[in-house]
């Protein structure tokens, strides 16, 4: 019998070869995929988060928590995702410099694109460069999604959006922001277009900004 539970102790105690087999045992038992996400793991990473505040595990314990949540997410992809992909155009997206956490924004990659778009992904501590390069490189680009989990990296997250919009192509392209210490005053604050509190709601932003939502 598979259960949210089961996969939520899986992931908490970083048990990666045993969540696939978890999550799998719970599709097969008829739970929702977003629910499987949601509770066993997005959840679980809230309690992992706060067991490291207080200090009850450390790195090495989120390390392995995140792994063992990334081989979940795997095997929910197929059920999550839906629509045809890259209809609506390119995004690019990246995680900030100085910014290691990834699982969140590969989750609003997976639901960008399943809402129909091309995901360029450059995935974690990208510098500003690197980001304008990659659009001079795509010039049909129309959306470049970030990224920041650290109140420490938010500052990297506007001078990011300051380089975007000091660019050339700026007028061509929408800038989207999120992740856990962003809000939408930070957002307007340092000039993009967009923000989004989770990976569903990014992909209706995505739409919205491109203007067929
Ligand atoms: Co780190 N970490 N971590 N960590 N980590 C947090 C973020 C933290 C909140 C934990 C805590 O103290 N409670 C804390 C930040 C505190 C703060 O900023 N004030 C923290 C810290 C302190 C650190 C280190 C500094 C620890 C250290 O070394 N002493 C260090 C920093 C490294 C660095 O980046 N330079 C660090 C390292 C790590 C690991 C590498 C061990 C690991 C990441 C592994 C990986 O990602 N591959 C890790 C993990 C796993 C976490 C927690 C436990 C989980 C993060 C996660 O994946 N959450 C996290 C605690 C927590 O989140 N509660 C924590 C699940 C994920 C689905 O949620 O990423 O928020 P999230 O994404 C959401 C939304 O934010 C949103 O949608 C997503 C899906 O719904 N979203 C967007 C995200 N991006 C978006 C973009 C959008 C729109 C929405 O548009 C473009």
């Amino acid at each position: 019998m598979g259960s949210i539970e089961e996969v939520a102790n899986l992931v908490e105690h970083g048990r990666s070869k045993k969540v696939p087999a978890a999550v799998q045992a719970a599709l097969d038992d008829g739970i929702d995929a977003n629910d499987i996400l949601q509770k066993g793991m997005i959840d679980t990473m809230g309690i992992v988060g706060e067991k490291f505040k207080n200090n009850e595990i450390f790195v090495p314990e989120m390390l392995v928590a995140a792994k063992a949540m990334k081989a979940g997410v795997e095997v929910l992809k197929p059920y999550l995702a839906t629509g045809a992909a890259g209809k609506l155009g390119k995004v690019i997206i990246a995680t900030v410099a100085g910014d290691l956490h990834d699982i969140g924004k590969n989750l609003v990659a997976m639901m960008i694109e399943s809402a129909g778009f091309t995901v360029i992904d450059l995935g974690v501590d990208v510098q500003i460069d690197k980001i304008i390069e990659a659009v001079n490189e795509n010039p049909d680009t129309k959306i470049v999604a970030l990224s920041a989990l650290l109140t420490t990296t938010m500052p990297s997250l506007r001078d990011t959006v300051a380089a975007l919009n000091g660019a050339p192509f700026r007028s061509n392209i929408k800038i989207m922001v999120g992740g856990a210490p962003i809000t939408q005053e930070f957002a307007e604050e340092i000039g993009a277009d967009g923000y989004s509190e989770d990976a569903a709601s990014a992909a209706e932003l995505a739409k919205k900004l491109v203007g067929v939502a």
